[in-house]
């Protein structure tokens, strides 16, 4: 059949909003674009559990110690949904870990910050997870079926760790004014590196346009951002903080809050490898992946020790 007619039948289903499955034929910048998304997403999941292990052993009580380890491990699952979600694609683990560890894959800008306080935990469960739902509950309806159904599962965990996050801003929040300045600090340091997480303005988004045709995307950065903007600039106030935009303000007219310029220098320098922790990531995950190496070997040894004894079993 000529690609053109496989072309309409691909995208007539993608219409329809029939799924698209991995035996299924699509083009070949579909499957491109989805396993650069995925495997950024699952980079994201990995290197984001850097920033917020680094608090685990400084919680302040064992509760929050075991939801902080909680939060971490799950993290950790998401990233290995999504790896697996991304092979059904035709790429190995190795290959995508591999253009991780050589900077060629990109991971969300938001991990490239560090953490300074206690704090930080409450704000990246409120900010940084909440970004993250808004960004990723669309993707739950996402037209290739294995990104879908890995995305209902994370979008399940991710708003537990937004609620822990915000729970645990209410009590700093109605605690001592040293904490209370430690809350305020840190929504100041991570409020536009947030509002970063969604992307470049749709009109200088490369993908964008084809991601929405095909309905892997269902919104554009720039709409999902807004929602965000309206909806913490609501929660902002049951905290008695504030947000760090002097130009943040209700506009009757959209029905929706305007805000102030982003920085995107600072943003594409970070993606660009710059900011301020990369190195400090990409170096812990080479670490990690070559400390581990050990663990690989052997768990391939003992499927190669079961597939011979149960080829012998069936002999
Ligand atoms: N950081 O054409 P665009 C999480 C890149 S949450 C770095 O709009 P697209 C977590 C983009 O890749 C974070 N790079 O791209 C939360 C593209 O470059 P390439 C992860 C960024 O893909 C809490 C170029 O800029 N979430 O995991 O249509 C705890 C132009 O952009 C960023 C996901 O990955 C950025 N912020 O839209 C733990 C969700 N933004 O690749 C973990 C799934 C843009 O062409 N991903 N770039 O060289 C998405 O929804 C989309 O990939 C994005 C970008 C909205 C992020």
């Amino acid at each position: 059949m000529p690609v053109q007619n496989m072309e309409k039948i691909f995208q007539d289903k993608i219409d329809a909003e029939v799924r698209i499955e991995p035996k299924d034929w699509m083009p070949e910048k579909y499957r491109q674009t989805l396993i650069r998304q995925i495997s950024q997403h699952a980079h994201s999941e990995i290197v984001g559990m850097l920033p917020e292990g680094n608090w685990i052993s400084r919680a302040p009580s064992l509760k929050r110690k075991q939801i902080l380890i909680a939060k971490v491990q799950d993290e950790a699952g998401h990233g290995l949904y999504l790896y697996s979600a991304a092979e059904t694609l035709g790429i190995s683990r190795d290959e995508m870990i591999e253009q991780l560890h050589s900077g060629k894959a990109k991971y969300s800008s938001i991990f490239n910050y560090p953490t300074l306080t206690w704090a930080d935990m409450g704000v990246i469960g409120w900010l940084v997870d909440g970004a993250a739902i808004m960004n990723q509950v669309p993707l739950c309806r996402t037209s290739y079926g294995p990104y879908s159904r890995a995305m209902i599962r994370v979008c399940k965990e991710e708003s537990f760790h937004q609620r822990q996050g915000f729970e645990s801003l209410v009590v700093l929040s109605k605690g001592s004014e040293e904490q209370r300045a430690m809350v305020q600090d840190a929504i100041d340091r991570w409020w536009w590196p947030s509002l970063m997480m969604f992307g470049p303005h749709d009109s200088e988004s490369t993908n964008t346009e084809a991601s929405m045709k095909w309905k892997i995307k269902r919104f554009g950065n720039d709409e999902l951002r807004q929602r965000f903007v309206d909806m913490c600039t609501e929660q902002v106030k049951l905290l008695n903080m504030t947000l760090p935009d002097p130009d943040l303000k209700w506009n009757e007219e959209r029905q929706h809050y305007d805000f102030g310029k982003i920085n995107w220098e600072e943003f594409w320098n970070v993606v660009s490898g710059n900011g301020p922790c990369n190195k400090q990531r990409l170096d812990a995950r080479r670490k990690a992946w070559e400390e581990g190496g050990w663990v690989r070997e052997a768990a391939k040894a003992h499927a190669e020790k079961r597939a011979v004894r149960s080829k012998r079993e069936a002999a």
